[in-house]
């Protein structure tokens, strides 16, 4: 008895100190970003062996371009709201949309993805598009891909993907990470953390007294034919409906 007492304790310490974990990392990934990403670029050191890699190098140059070597290409910067989203409707020739089921196909192996992060509300009077039902409640959060709402994506295998995400939220911190496990997912969506593909820090929402949002660049391969998903780690959101599917082929 004593021994199978001990084991469920254990069970419990485990699962706190992963949460806690967790908690740390968003401390430090929000910290990160205040910073400029000094501390980001030490934690992508230190885990450049580890499952996050070099996709965790956030650069600190702003627009100055690509920074550190191979696969270190992360950068962040600020760009004005309007041209954000113009350029959010400036749908690539390789990008087939299809509004009917809410699905985009790309035809490329170099694919832009511009990503934006937003309230389902301003979502659907920017797209004049509607949420998937999963994530239909007004008060909750979503992405605008090439028009439309949380869209499906068929993604060629191997396709070199660059993610252009831009926060234009008024309220809210959000990113967006790729990963092969699917919903439903919790408050703290760890579960995300198995089978992830991309990672990169929660930024800021967009300032509409000035004109600006947070915009993070990060690129993503997809090596192996399967279902994927992209939420947004920030606590809350995955849940209540923030998350699409990627299908790669
Ligand atoms: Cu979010």
């Amino acid at each position: 008895m004593a021994r199978r007492k001990s084991s469920a304790i254990n069970q419990t310490s485990l699962l706190l100190i992963a949460v806690i974990l967790l908690l740390a990392v968003i401390v430090i990934l929000l910290l990160g970003y205040a910073s400029g990403f000094g501390i980001m670029n030490g934690i992508a050191d230190m885990m450049s062996s580890g499952m996050f890699g070099s996709i965790m190098n956030g650069g600190s140059g702003g627009y100055a371009g690509m920074m550190g070597g191979t696969g270190s290409s992360a950068t962040s910067a600020r760009i004005n709201i309007s041209i954000a989203e113009a350029h959010a409707n400036d749908i690539p020739s390789y990008a087939h949309v299809y509004p009917n089921n809410n699905t985009i196909a790309f035809s490329s192996s170099n694919i832009t993805l511009v990503v934006l992060a937003m309230g389902v509300q301003r979502a659907v009077n920017l797209t004049r598009e509607q949420p998937p039902s999963y994530d239909s409640n007004s008060s909750g959060n979503a992405f605008v891909i090439d028009g439309l709402i949380d869209p499906t994506l068929a993604i060629p295998q191997d396709a070199i993907v660059r993610v252009e995400f831009i926060n234009l939220d008024s309220s809210e911190y959000h990113n967006v990470i790729m990963t092969a496990t699917g919903p439903p997912y919790q408050y703290m969506p760890m579960s995300a953390m198995n089978g992830i593909v991309s990672m990169m820090p929660i930024i800021p929402h967009a300032d509409y007294s000035n004109g600006s949002a947070s915009e993070y660049n990060y690129t993503a391969v997809f090596g192996n034919a399967g279902t994927y998903w992209y939420l947004c780690m920030y606590p809350g959101h995955a849940q209540m409906g923030m998350y699409g599917k990627i299908i790669v082929t």
